[in-house]
Parts: structure tokens; sequence; C-alpha cells
């Protein structure tokens, strides 16, 4: 007896959830002209239910980008090179001045006030997404430098 010879077939759908990382408040200071190196500062949203790390940055305008952070030491700041950043489950990073932020190495030129820097940032969970960064006035953001 065959009593399962007309079960319907149950077709199965697997979507990918839309939990992308999301960036926002992209920016940086306007650079002095003939600075190689300069700091982007942003906010990474993950509202997934697991945590998500960025692994890297890019972008065609500088030889190389690092994940940094600030720290003070006997009262002086001083950076140093992070392999990766968490962003928490359901929660947010800061990259801002005095923190962690991303170190832009070999500068094709100085950026201005109003350019923007187009970053590619590359996550743990396979997900790269293109951020613009806005360059802001030299003066721009918080108090202290974080070199
Ligand atoms: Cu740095």
């Amino acid at each position: 007896m065959r009593f399962f010879r007309f079960l319907p077939l149950v077709a199965v759908f697997l979507s990918l959830p839309c939990w992308s990382v999301e960036a926002t408040d992209g920016w940086m200071r306007a650079m002095p002209p003939g600075q190689p190196t300069a700091a982007a500062y942003l906010t990474l949203r993950n509202p997934a239910d697991s945590a998500v790390v960025l692994l890297a940055a890019a972008t065609p305008m500088a030889g190389k980008v690092e994940i940094h952070r600030s720290e003070q030491q006997d009262g002086m700041w001083r950076m140093r090179r992070l392999a990766d950043l968490p962003i928490p489950a359901g929660g947010s990073t800061t990259l801002a001045p005095g923190g962690a932020h991303l170190m832009l190495f070999r500068m094709e030129h100085a950026l201005r006030e109003g350019d923007t820097l187009p970053l590619t940032l590359e996550f743990d969970n396979g997900e790269t997404i293109d951020v613009e960064i806005e360059v802001r006035a030299i003066g721009a953001g918080s108090g202290h430098q974080h070199h």
C-alpha cells in the first residue's frame, strides 16, 4: 500500500535575510596640502542577531586603509592598528575622533571640504558595502587631534 503516493511536494523557498550592515554619517576632515594620511569616521549598524566584524576597507584614492584606534597613554595620544572591528548584534559601532577610525595612507591627493571619498567595507559575513565619506572643514569634529 502506498499511502503517501499523493502527498504533495512541499516547496521550500529559501530567502536571504535583508540584514545588511548599514553605514551612516561617513565623514573626514579636509587635509592640508601635502599631507599623505587622513582618518575617516562613520557609524556602522548591525541589525542582525549575530555580531558582524569589519575586516577591511579600501578606496581607490588611498594606497592602503587600516583600522586604527586612538588611545591616551601617559597624557599622549597614540594609535594602534586593530586586526578588525566588531559590530554587536542589533547594535552599532561608531568610529570617531579619539577612538576607532579608518586610517588612509598614501592618499593620491589632499581632499578639500566638499569632496567625497568612496570607501568599500568588507565584513566577515561575506558582505561588502560601499560608503561615501563626506569631507568636512579641517577643524571639524570634537576637540583633540588624534595624531
Ligand atoms: Cu590612525
